[in-house]
């Protein structure tokens, strides 16, 4: 299946380049890693997506009178789309448009919809699934992107930057995008989040290694990794590795390799960015928008932007 092979190169490629090894953070999403994320959502010290929430709460009028006559809401990463509700719910009737790589994900996000919006899921990656959406738009309507959740801090900034720039491309000028990001915030806040003390984000991080045994035969041995969790001040991100406790040969059938890791070698897994209001108008003039509103949480600190397409 071209989805297996690409998995395989990918973990094929971060695992055996020299220097820091690397797994791309996408791949935790399957069926047990969906799981595991909504449960990271759910602890007390991972603050965000109640934050995430709460903004959209306040706002979603706010957010449904700049968008009038929206009749094609995209969303980038829906998840279970459990902060959507309230928002379509202010929109009006919209046809929904889910986007995710996870097909079960999908599913609960579909169900738990349908009852306020015509919901078209489609499995993928983002900027494909976007275009495939667009194709079948209403000319003259306008239509919202959601991407929330701050799933833009797993770019790169160069890359954020781009990845905006390739959905204006799909846009129109006028649609808008809805954009959640994560704030800046002491980093004795910010490391219980992503290193629980029920060891949630910790199986998380290692359902990664978990699934390459999986779905390529490998033979990690998840109880010989540890999960790392550190805050780099100077990129304002956190990063997310597996450090290999001892020395050791992993065999990945599929992806045709042997990974031989040092005793405290670490896999980079996941960055996560987080921002200043400034640094988010910064990167959607550089994508090709403009900051029409900006909305906070300040308790956790969490802001949502609407931007236009200019
Ligand atoms: C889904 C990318 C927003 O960065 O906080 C949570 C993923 N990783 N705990 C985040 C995540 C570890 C999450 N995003």
């Amino acid at each position: 299946m071209a989805l297996d092979d690409e998995f395989a190169r990918e973990v094929r490629a971060g695992l055996a380049r020299p220097g820091q090894k690397t797994l791309p953070c996408r791949y935790f999403y399957d069926a047990v890693g969906s799981a595991l994320f909504e449960t990271i959502t759910l602890l007390p010290e991972y603050g965000l997506t109640r934050a995430d929430a709460r903004v959209i709460d306040a706002h979603a009028e706010d957010i449904a009178e700049a968008m009038q006559d929206v009749p094609l809401v995209v969303e980038l990463g829906s998840g279970s789309g459990s902060k959507t509700r309230r928002l379509l719910k202010a929109i009006g009737p919209v046809t929904y448009c889910p986007i995710d790589v996870s097909a079960l994900a999908l599913s609960l996000c579909a169900q738990s919809l349908d009852d306020l919006a015509e919901v078209r899921p489609i499995e993928g990656s983002y900027l494909d699934g976007l275009r495939t959406a667009a194709r079948n738009r209403t000319p003259g309507r306008n239509l919202l992107v959601l991407f929330l959740g701050s799933t833009i801090g797993n770019f790169e900034s160069d890359a954020a930057n781009e990845f905006l720039y390739g959905i204006r491309t799909e846009l129109w000028p006028g649609d808008a995008l809805l954009l959640g990001t994560d704030l800046v915030k002491p980093v004795a806040q910010l490391l219980p989040a992503y290193d629980d003390p029920t060891g949630v984000t910790a199986a998380f991080n290692r359902n990664l290694l978990a699934r390459i045994n999986r779905e390529l035969g490998g033979d990690f041995d998840l109880r010989r990794f540890e999960h790392v969790a550190r805050y780099d001040v100077v990129g304002q991100r956190i990063e997310m590795h597996l450090r290999s406790l001892g020395g050791q040969c992993v065999n990945v059938r599929r992806a045709g390799m042997v990974v031989r890791m040092k005793a405290g070698e670490t896999i980079h897994t996941e960055s996560c960015h987080k921002f200043r209001l400034e640094q988010i108008g910064d990167m959607a003039r550089a994508g090709g928008f403009r900051v029409e509103a900006q909305w906070t949480e300040d308790d956790w600190g969490f802001a949502e932007s609407l931007l236009r397409a200019v």
